[in-house]
């Protein structure tokens, strides 16, 4: 079955789903995440600045029978070796150079390889520390207090058909997306709801999914304590079952 199905399926059913994040560019603290591959829904593969990601895709479906999805970071991370490709656009960019040009660029490579595609809107916000998609995009970040800016680009963006919108606090953020804006962006649209960045304990995790997230993303608390994701993902599954 298509993940973007599994998902819907998912969040019909209330079973959050928890995603771990791999940067292929950080390999050497993917060692000890090893063994516990087969725990998170699934796992994303992507970053700001790394320029393939085949040969981590290639490492991990030797741990893991969970589907490994791209969330790429620059075209250059593109390969038909993952189940399934997040194609995102950043909806608070307001250059073509972002919102379409590198979409362009490889669409027909996507095409032919007949890769799962989902369609998603990423939303950047400030999470009171610089990070390395502002950086890499020069997108100004909604701030935390524009709540109804924040409504209005999610609302754009299952406007405009895009399958799932991602909150982004920018990655290893020191403030995670707060639970008023989970709560506004999930009363206004139907579509999966993504929240991630900066979470770094269970009780943020679970903060999110009470807000309305179904999804959450973790990346950097994992890297640095990978003993702790059997833990969030036993709290997960206590409160939301599976
Ligand atoms: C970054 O939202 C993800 O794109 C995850 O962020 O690395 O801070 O968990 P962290």
């Amino acid at each position: 079955m298509a993940l973007i199905q599994d998902i819907l399926t998912a969040q019909r059913q209330s079973h959050k789903l928890l995603v771990l994040l791999i940067d292929p560019e950080k390999q050497e603290s993917l060692q000890e995440l090893l063994p516990h591959l087969s725990l998170p829904d699934m796992i994303f593969v992507g970053g700001s600045t790394a320029r393939q990601s085949d040969a981590c895709v290639e490492l991990l479906r030797k741990h893991t029978t969970r589907p490994i999805v791209l969330f790429p970071g620059n075209i250059a991370q593109f390969t038909p070796k993952a189940d399934a490709l997040l194609f995102l656009t950043l909806l608070n960019a307001r250059t073509p150079e972002i919102l379409i040009t590198p979409h362009i660029q490889v669409a027909q490579q996507v095409l032919q390889s007949g890769i799962e595609t989902i369609p998603m809107g990423y939303i950047l916000i400030d999470g009171e520390r610089k990070s390395s998609v502002e950086i890499a995009t020069k997108c100004t970040p909604l701030q935390q207090n524009q709540i109804n800016d924040i409504v209005s680009t999610a609302v754009a963006g299952q406007l405009l058909g895009k399958s799932i919108i991602y909150l982004e606090a920018g990655s290893g953020a020191n403030n995670p997306i707060s639970a008023d804006i989970i709560r506004s962006v999930r009363t206004h649209i139907q579509i999966p709801l993504i929240v991630g960045g900066g979470i770094t304990t269970p009780q943020a995790m679970l903060r999110a999914y009470e807000a309305g997230a179904d999804i959450v993303v973790i990346g950097n608390h994992f890297e640095q304590h990978p003993k702790e994701l059997p833990s969030f993902v036993h709290i997960k599954q206590q409160q939301y079952g599976k």
